[in-house]
């Protein structure tokens, strides 16, 4: 390091040492000096958003590919617009981080009533420290270096968002000369790990008909390889949660499906809840990956490890990580089994447009996006029949599937697609959104036409909030028509399509194909009462749940 780096040269040094390249966000006088910092780097760049809670999906699609995302924004009224999206990177274990300008620590002597102040200096670190597994202030450029190691080491670990406030004074402030950084890796008790490996070792060998149930954090800790291994050296099929949706390819022969209790396809939970054995990796126990509390578990036979917990039937081990477990059984002395018959998802098929004027259905539409799949498709969901319809979908390859599977925030998919196309240029996202939520942060589309990006966004126009329509209907489920597919014209970008039959969205979905040059919208008309078989028993378990 220089031996005169500054606090934020130091900041925009460590995020790029960890993979974060694209910072998104919007500026404001607050934190003007680091946003000339970050135009001036070489190392990084800001890529600027309509909305502050578009740059915070960005940045935490951006986390779920890369392995660390960062959003920057002005003090509150920038800031709390990313509340929301950090609450559910919180949630769903993204690891962003939230980086805010703030008012100077000189300015902040007498407690003045300066412009963006809620309440206190520090209100918004306290919201921040609801949601973030860190935060700091860099008020004290004698700490300002350790602190942003510390914290950006508490993202790391726990796959969870962190706050840094850096009030405007500091950024140009000299750190620490000659500071390095710790060394602040983390080891599992070598004593706690070999019992734990050997207990789960001799219940899966003991098993008769073991299985793997893997979830987001294989993903989150890049345990893909050690998945894959574990199920071919083993032959142990492997389903996977919703959230989990694609941690491995789904077309490798011990793949089951996803699981998701009574909500997902009944031969997958039947085969799942007669294990002697699950073995749940990285799996995270919420109510839409247990099918809203239908899935049916019994702790008496299950391995259940994450980075917050390992427990073995009803043993607990402390101090194991989560990535040496992971490993260690990956590389253990498994019994191989013969190759069983497993129930597979049933055939992609080839889909075949009626001729005429057929109107599409959601499930014919999944049918077609189906063979639309490439090997470099990765499908970003919004919240509603775009999610639950979607897990149906082949994921050619793993980790190419992103959804709010869990605290299900609508006006995730768009901005999310901006995210992840920047983190893996080579993807091409196909976005599936429906009418609601697209507009909440449909207007993303012009970030997305002005970074150069092109991604096949499809409209699920079922004329208002379908979901809820099927729980609870009225007219405050209805949203108003827009003319999406013209959205082109005002941008300056891209190719509109509206698409109500079969033959028209064949049609769409190949020109498409071939159009790679910008984004592509399609909207597709449906009835607004149609949806997907996983809807169809979402909302029954719901309305049931109203009623109670
Ligand atoms: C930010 C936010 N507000 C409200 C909700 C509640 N909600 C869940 S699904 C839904 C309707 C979604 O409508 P749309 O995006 O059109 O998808 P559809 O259900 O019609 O497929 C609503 C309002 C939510 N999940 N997130
Ligand atoms: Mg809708």
């Amino acid at each position: 390091m220089k031996k005169t780096t500054n606090i934020g040269e130091y900041l925009i040094q460590r995020l790029y040492q960890h993979g974060v390249k694209h910072v998104f966000g919007i500026p404001g006088d607050y934190v003007l000096g680091f946003y000339e910092q970050l135009s001036q780097s070489k190392l990084v760049s800001v890529v600027n958003t309509c909305d502050e809670q578009g740059a915070g999906f960005a940045a935490d699609a951006y986390a779920r590919v890369r392995g660390l995302g960062a959003v920057c924004v002005t003090y509150c009224v920038g800031g709390l617009k990313v509340a929301n999206t950090t609450a559910g990177a919180y949630a769903e274990k993204s690891p962003v981080v939230v980086i805010s300008g703030a008012p100077g620590m000189k300015e902040r002597e007498k407690n003045p009533l300066l412009h963006h102040k809620v309440k206190e200096f520090d209100t918004q670190k306290k919201v921040f420290e609801q949601f973030t597994a860190a935060s700091t202030v860099l008020s004290d450029p004698q700490t300002a270096f350790q602190e942003i190691d510390r914290v950006l080491h508490a993202a790391l670990r726990y796959k969870r968002p962190v706050y840094i406030e850096l009030p405007r004074d500091m950024v140009f402030k000299t750190g620490v000369p000659h500071y390095q950084p710790p060394d602040l890796h983390e080891a599992s008790d070598p004593d706690t790990l070999r019992s734990a490996l050997a207990e789960a070792v001799s219940m899966i060998n003991r098993a008769r008909k073991p299985v793997i149930l893997a979830d987001v954090e294989v993903h989150r800790f890049a345990l893909q390889d050690e998945l894959l291994k574990l199920a071919r050296r083993t032959n142990i099929p492997v389903a996977t949660t919703v959230l989990g949706k694609s941690v491995v390819g789904e077309q490798h022969p011990f793949y089951l499906g996803v699981y998701e209790g009574a909500l997902g396809r009944d031969d997958v939970r039947r085969y799942v809840e007669s294990s002697d054995c699950v073995v749940m990796l990285g799996a995270f126990l919420t109510d839409i990956n247990l099918g809203i509390y239908t899935a049916r578990l019994d702790p008496a036979r299950a391995i259940y490890a994450n980075s917050e917990k390992l427990s073995i039937r009803y043993h607990t081990y402390e101090d194991v990580r989560f990535k040496d477990f992971m490993r260690g059984l990956a590389g253990a002395r498994l019994r191989r089994r013969a190759r069983r018959k497993i129930p597979t998802p049933p055939p992609a098929g080839t889909f075949r447009a009626k001729r005429g004027n057929v109107q599409i259905t959601i499930k014919r539409l999944y049918q077609r996006l189906n063979d639309f799949l490439g090997a470099n498709t990765v499908v970003v969901a919004d919240v509603g029949d775009a999610l639950f319809g979607a897990t149906d979908l082949f994921i050619r390859h793993r980790t190419e599937f992103l959804g709010p599977a869990y605290y299900a925030s609508m006006g995730f998919a768009i901005p999310a697609s901006i995210g992840a196309q920047l983190a893996n240029p080579k993807s091409r996202p196909l976005v599936l959104v429906g009418d609601g939520a697209f507009q909440m942060t449909g207007m993303e589309l012009a970030t997305t036409a002005r970074q150069g990006l092109n991604p096949v966004v499809i409209v699920l126009n079922n004329f208002g909030y379908g979901t809820e329509r099927h729980i609870q209907d009225g007219p405050y489920n209805d949203v108003p028509l827009w003319q999406y597919s013209r959205l082109p014209e005002i941008f300056g970008a891209g190719r509109g399509f509206v698409v109500r039959t079969e033959a028209q969205l064949d049609e769409a979905l190949a020109a498409a194909a071939k159009w790679t040059k910008s984004f592509c919208l399609i909207e597709v008309q449906l009835e607004p009462l149609d949806r997907s078989p996983a809807l169809e028993r979402l909302a029954a378990r719901l309305a049931l749940n109203l009623k109670k």
